[in-house]
């Protein structure tokens, strides 16, 4: 089977019935030098609405890479909004990584054919950066019952999502690489909508996810992070079901983040806060390595989604 972006022509009984278009192989997570390779692919077969780039590098140097598609992909245009997904920032929880490299290939593949598509490349610059944490993730591996693994961290042993300025308590912790990178990009582009994905539970989060009081504190644009999470949610084939992985249940698939638990020094109010930039914080598969066997039934229940949260850019933040 050709490894992407070949083609196979369906015939029955000597009749040409239709082309398929093979993209990504969904049957096997990525591993980085997978992933780097698909990238690097993507990048030579769509040049003109594709931009690979390296944001920084992992404690262990490995690049932490950025594809920005877009109809003037390599800079910022005047009336095109700039949109951003990260996934991976935890190194075991790994189905938000293969989503955004599927989402990549849906985005791709379709550009030019599907109305929707090309309508949303040539409006909106999306920067998407499928892992924070390569090497947590290359720590983690796919094991039988979902057991367990130490890949959340960085190699220092750093939880990326307790490593940012926290909007409401100093964080004098030291900034890892991958944070550094994340911040300086942050910084770089002017974002305005975002999400950043996680595993082990199923639900969309908002800000804050800490408070200098002993309740949730609303931000100033809660109901429109409320509105977000739903769009999301609601898109998503069942998390606004709310049943959270047999635990809590989340009323139509959504939290505020403090309410849920506290995060000081997280990724999400960062962006809020720092980056004037809206980013929301969701959760997608109850078991955060998940057997690679499930992964086309996720995007199944993501794609909708997915595309749906990335539209809602246009709304004139
Ligand atoms: C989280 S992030 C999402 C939950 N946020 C809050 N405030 N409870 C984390 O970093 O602990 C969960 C995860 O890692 O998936
Ligand atoms: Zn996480």
């Amino acid at each position: 089977m050709p490894k992407n972006m070949g083609f196979l022509y369906l015939s029955i009984g000597g009749l040409l019935l239709a082309p398929l278009i093979f993209g990504l192989d969904m049957t096997s997570y990525h591993n980085t030098a997978a992933l780097e390779a698909y990238l690097q692919d993507v990048s030579k077969n769509f040049p003109s609405i594709t931009y690979l780039h390296s944001i920084g590098k992992s404690v262990l140097g490995r690049d932490l890479w950025v594809l920005v598609l877009g109809r003037y992909p390599t800079r910022h245009t005047v009336g095109i909004p700039e949109f951003k997904y990260v996934a991976n920032m935890h190194g075991d929880e790994v189905v938000g990584r293969e989503m955004l490299l599927y989402l990549i290939d849906y985005l791709v593949q379709n550009y030019g054919t599907d109305p929707v598509v090309t309508g949303m490349i040539n409006n909106t610059r999306i920067h998407i950066l499928p892992s924070l944490n390569p090497d947590g993730f290359e720590n983690s591996a796919y094991l039988a019952d979902c057991p367990f693994q130490s890949g959340r961290y960085n190699q220092n042993m750093k939880d990326l999502n307790r490593n940012f300025p926290d909007a409401f308590q100093m964080n004098n912790d030291p900034r890892e690489p991958e944070t550094e990178a994340a911040m300086n990009w942050i910084q770089s582009e002017s974002f305005v909508l975002s999400a950043n994905f996680h595993g082990g539970a199923v639900v969309a989060s908002y800000p804050y996810d800490n408070s200098n009081k002993s309740r949730e504190i609303p931000s100033p644009d809660d109901d429109f992070f409320q509105y977000l999470a739903h769009t999301y949610s609601n898109s998503h084939t069942t998390m606004h079901t709310g049943v959270n992985c047999g635990t809590a249940r989340f009323v139509n698939g959504i939290t505020n983040g403090f309410t849920w638990y506290t995060v000081q020094g997280g990724m999400q109010d960062y962006n809020y806060v720092w980056g004037q930039c809206f980013e929301i914080t969701i959760e997608i598969s109850c078991c955060k390595y998940p057997p690679p066997s499930e992964l086309p039934a996720f995007w199944t229940q993501n794609k909708p989604a997915l595309l749906e949260y990335m539209k809602q850019v246009h709304l004139g933040l």
